[in-house]
């Protein structure tokens, strides 16, 4: 194997005994694909209707207009669109899940499932206005819950989403209020873009643009809520020490991998695992149940409970590969259907759970809130049967893994901060970055993309970034990748951290009672948790009295690859932040979407994207974005 495909060394220990296996791996289903379409690439093959599917010839020789008409701008700009309504799609229905459930909690329905944050509940209830006087808890949860849902079926959608106008700063509010974008129902947002997209609809790309803006935000919407609220139910993450990569499966444990991105099942899991844990010691497994997690439903439960991270998406298939994976449990999204054949070969249970998720070969265990305990006890008994027909011979555990923090929610920063001044916990925050000692700050957010080497972009950037002084952030698979890398400890603040970022670092550590750094890289959570960071932004925005677009705040996705992705990326941009992206966005076949997306839209929203494919130039340009809203404040 010659060709580098990923930085991460487990991975690198790994694909060996997949091939040895005859496992195919993401990487080998992506070079059978090469080369890929070229039109699909540049985003000018239109598939919308059946008089198709049409293409436009990049060279100008060929078509330039489908079937019906439609030029490549309007090609491009409406497959761009239906993607962002895909991935504002998948977050949304992750949201009212979680908002169905809070529900369900406070009629008592729900057996399994408590409030767990009472305070984040009251504090969610007081930012959206609702009055908490002589109503308990469940009244107030109730309360919360059908305000959040009013967000997804708001009957006249002129009224803005309640999570939007009360998580975002006034002037930001009003500056998309002007541009018609704000959503007021998230699944009209969904709807109207099909509708907008649909043959003979919508063929201004513009217009298409700013009805991707709106479903974005939509986007925006659905992840702060879903975020907010499974606090609420769960428990708001504090900093927690675990661990990370491959070598977190177990020889002596029956290892259960949950994986997805909706915490409702695999919370419950890690409850079974722990009281069916003497099952699977008399089982034969003397170190009882490990759950590791994968994707988001693993950032999910490490951010709260500490469970170590097997790994990032698209080395998913590789812990099943280790064969002693008893069983991989899995709900929405990010979830290769590939499994199915890869466990094949090994004694793996794979487990789907949803009635939206069912994969052909997997043994599925409907999943329901009010049967939620049922079923959560039933996978981890299929999971202790499995690791009783576990084959020696085929075992190939990694000896790979890092020590990682996770659990910096916005409360457990602001807490860390507190102690350093309990009065005005952001400024000691805000003081480093006027002064400079922080230059700003830089959100790495998003996913893996065979594209590109797994990991090496993330960890590169982030290094780059650390020795400017430049506060780093991190969700999904990007926050996957530090953790694999080692690079969310104290130990790599002192080793890579320029000498002002290290000393504020270190002082907010120690006061925070750590004995010593904060991490380098600030683990916040899945990809919903994005919002995380807004929080923050929304927060020091606030404080000083200017937009989010003034801000010396940045977000990088260097290994983008889904819709969610899309839905986030153009949500950031919408926000003011100029959003950096790794891999080559699929609409270069317009030049107006293209130019809209990197310049013009800096006139709307003040943010903006832009592509750079090469880590080191990719840190440069976020550094540049960076001061130039220092030199912007004047600072
Ligand atoms: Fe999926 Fe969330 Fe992307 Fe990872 S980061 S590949 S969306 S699991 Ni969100």
């Amino acid at each position: 194997m010659n060709k580098e495909f990923s930085a991460d060394q487990a991975v690198k220990q790994m694909l060996p005994f997949a091939k040895k296996a005859g496992v195919e791996t993401v990487w080998d289903r992506f070079e059978k694909q090469q080369p890929q379409c070229g039109f699909g690439t540049l985003g000018i093959c239109c598939r919308i209707c059946w008089q198709g599917p049409c293409r436009i010839d990049p060279f100008g020789e060929g078509p330039s207009k489908g079937v019906c008409g439609a030029d490549a701008d309007t090609i491009v700009a409406r497959n761009l669109i239906r993607g962002i309504a895909g991935g504002t799609a998948a977050h949304s229905d992750h949201g009212k899940h979680i908002a169905l459930t809070l529900l369900e909690i406070s009629e008592k329905k729900a057996e399994g499932y408590q409030i767990k944050d009472e305070a984040k509940l009251r504090s969610v209830a007081d930012k959206l206005g609702l009055p908490q006087e002589g109503r308990d808890l469940y009244e107030v949860a109730g309360a919360v819950a059908e305000a959040t849902l009013e967000d997804f079926f708001r009957k006249d959608e002129s009224i803005h989403c309640s999570w939007f106008d009360k998580t975002l700063p006034k002037e930001r509010v009003e500056k998309l209020e002007k541009l018609g974008v704000v959503p007021g129902n998230i699944n009209g947002s969904i709807a109207e873009i099909m509708a907008r997209t649909h043959i003979g609809t919508d063929a201004d790309p513009v217009n298409l643009l700013l009805g991707g803006i709106k479903c974005a935000l939509a986007d925006y919407v659905g992840m702060a809520l879903a975020t907010d609220l499974s606090d609420a139910i769960f428990g708001t993450p504090t900093p927690v020490k675990t661990r990370a990569n491959l070598g977190v499966i177990k020889e002596a444990a029956v290892n259960i991998a949950v994986h997805g991105h909706n915490p409702l099942l695999s919370e419950l899991v890690c409850d079974l695992a722990a009281e069916l844990n003497e099952e699977a010691i008399k089982a034969g497994a003397k170190d009882g149940i490990n759950v590791v997690g994968v994707c988001c439903t693993g950032n999910e439960v490490m951010m709260r409970r500490g469970i170590p991270l097997a790994t990032n998406f698209l080395s998913q298939e590789l812990a099943v590969v280790t064969g002693a994976l008893d069983a991989m449990v899995v709900d929405v999204q990010c979830i290769m259907p590939s499994l199915a054949a890869v466990k094949d070969c090994f004694h793996t249970e794979l487990i789907t759970t949803m009635p939206t998720c069912k994969i052909s070969g997997a043994t599925h265990v409907e999943f329901s809130t009010e049967t939620a305990k049922e079923s959560a006890g039933k996978i981890v008994k299929l999971a202790i049967e499995a690791y009783k027909r576990r084959n020696p011979a085929k075992v190939n555990l990694s000896d790979i893994t890092q020590t990682a923090y996770a659990g910096f929610s916005t409360e457990a920063i602001v807490a860390a901060l507190s102690a350093v001044d309990p009065n005005d916990p952001l400024k000691p925050l805000l003081d480093n970055i006027v002064n400079g000692n922080i230059r700003g700050v830089v959100l790495f957010a998003g996913c893996n993309n065979p594209n590109v080497v797994q990991d090496h972009a993330f960890t590169a950037i982030a290094r780059e970034l650390a020795a400017k002084n430049v506060l780093m952030l991190a969700t999904g698979c990007g926050a996957g990748a530090f953790a694999k890398a080692g690079l969310m400890t104290p130990e790599a603040t002192e080793a890579y951290a320029g000498d002002t970022l290290k000393a504020v670092l270190t002082a907010i550590g120690e006061a925070a009672g750590l004995s010593g750094p904060l991490p380098l890289i600030l683990h916040m959570g899945s990809c919903v948790d994005n919002t995380r960071a807004v929080a923050v932004a929304t927060a020091l925005a606030n404080k000083i009295g200017v937009d989010l677009d003034k801000l010396p705040v940045a977000a990088s996705a260097p290994e983008c690859m889904s819709e969610k992705a899309m839905a986030i990326g153009t949500w950031a941009v919408s926000l003011g932040l100029p959003t950096h992206l790794g891999v080559v966005p699929q609409i270069l076949g317009s030049e107006l979407v293209t130019k809209v997306l990197t310049e013009g839209v800096k006139d709307l929203t003040g943010g903006y994207f832009f592509v750079e494919t090469e880590p080191k130039a990719a840190a440069a340009k976020l550094l540049g974005a960076i001061e130039t809203r220092r030199a912007g404040l004047g600072i």
